[in-house]
């Protein structure tokens, strides 16, 4: 088996296990809350990589944890991100009809449920992260230092902060720190957020949370990178012409203010500093390198 077969068969047990997770916790009493509870489950369970709690997963196991402990905890996660999907597909938003291979949200039912169904999953998210499994496991102190850290990432120091400088940058011209600013904050703070948090749930001396940090922002701005490309790419080779790409909206990305070929080559760099940065961490950085390479491959 090589090393991306690993990782594969890894993020496989992991995502099995969090769809699992998913379904048991779901709230199973709809009486006249049906609508709002159906349409958060549709986009809940509509699928996608369910990168940001594998994350979590991930860092709780670097300090020698079963990940089995913090399952509701990073599920609340997957609540944060689907929220902002179904948010960020809304008519005022990014206008999207389609979402994880299914008319979004407020396609498939209308745009105030839509609305509700992203809030119910924020909530959602802090009723897991202090589920009474968690609580069992985890020091009250240490709970409240990985939710204070993920509920700064999410919010208006984070992910809703830089939709806001996402949405205002709309055709405007734009410069590399604009755009560095907004996707730190739009898509790599909850990345970051993702892995640090469960380190700090296992415990991990400061030192080391620093270091996941360091590398959480070089692996978020990867993964905004590469998403950025295959956008362009994968609308190309699907239709001749970027179709409904973030590009053709006039939104800020790499490709729009760099062009493919350095976009590609900043990619390649920023696996580097990734990879780079995880070299403390000596044998328990492998998997995160491995991860660090799959992601970079999706875009040769
Ligand atoms: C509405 C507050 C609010 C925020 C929206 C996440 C986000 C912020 C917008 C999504 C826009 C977008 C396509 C950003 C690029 C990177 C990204 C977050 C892609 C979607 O995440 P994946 O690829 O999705 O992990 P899956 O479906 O696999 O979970």
């Amino acid at each position: 088996m090589d090393n991306f077969d690993k990782l594969k068969t890894y993020l496989e047990e992991k995502r099995f296990l969090i769809e699992k997770t998913l379904e048991e916790l779901f709230p199973k009493e709809r009486s006249y809350g049906e609508r709002v509870i159906s349409a958060s489950y549709y986009s809940l369970s509509a699928g996608g990589k369910r990168l940001r709690p594998i994350l979590c997963l991930m860092g709780y196991e670097l300090g020698d944890k079963k990940s089995e402990e913090i399952l509701p905890f990073a599920c609340g996660i997957e609540c944060i991100h689907t929220y902002s999907l179904i948010h960020d597909d809304l008519p005022c938003m990014d206008n999207d009809d389609l979402r994880r291979g299914k008319p979004s949200c407020h396609k498939a039912f209308d745009e105030a449920t839509a609305i509700l169904a992203g809030d119910g999953l924020q909530a959602l998210a802090y009723e897991w992260f202090t589920h009474p499994e968690v609580v069992k496991k985890i020091n009250p102190k240490v709970l409240l230092k990985a939710i204070n850290y993920i509920a700064k990432a999410s919010g208006l120091q984070g992910m809703v902060g830089g939709q806001m400088a996402d949405l205002l940058s709309e055709g405007k011209k734009g410069n590399l720190k604009l755009l560095r600013w907004i996707h730190e904050h739009k898509t790599v703070a909850l990345i970051e957020a993702s892995l640090v948090s469960g380190a700090i749930l296992a415990g991990i001396p400061a030192k080391t949370l620093k270091i996941l940090s360091r590398f959480g922002k070089k692996f978020g701005l990867l993964f905004q990178i590469t998403d950025d490309l295959l956008d362009l790419i994968g609308d190309e080779k699907q239709m001749g012409k970027p179709a409904k790409s973030d590009l053709k909206k006039g939104k800020l990305t790499y490709p729009s203010l760099f062009g493919l070929e350095k976009t590609k080559r900043l990619a390649e760099k920023t696996t580097q500093e990734a990879i780079d940065s995880l070299a403390p961490l000596g044998e328990k950085g492998e998997l995160l390198e491995i991860l660090t390479h799959y992601l970079l491959q999706r875009i040769s």
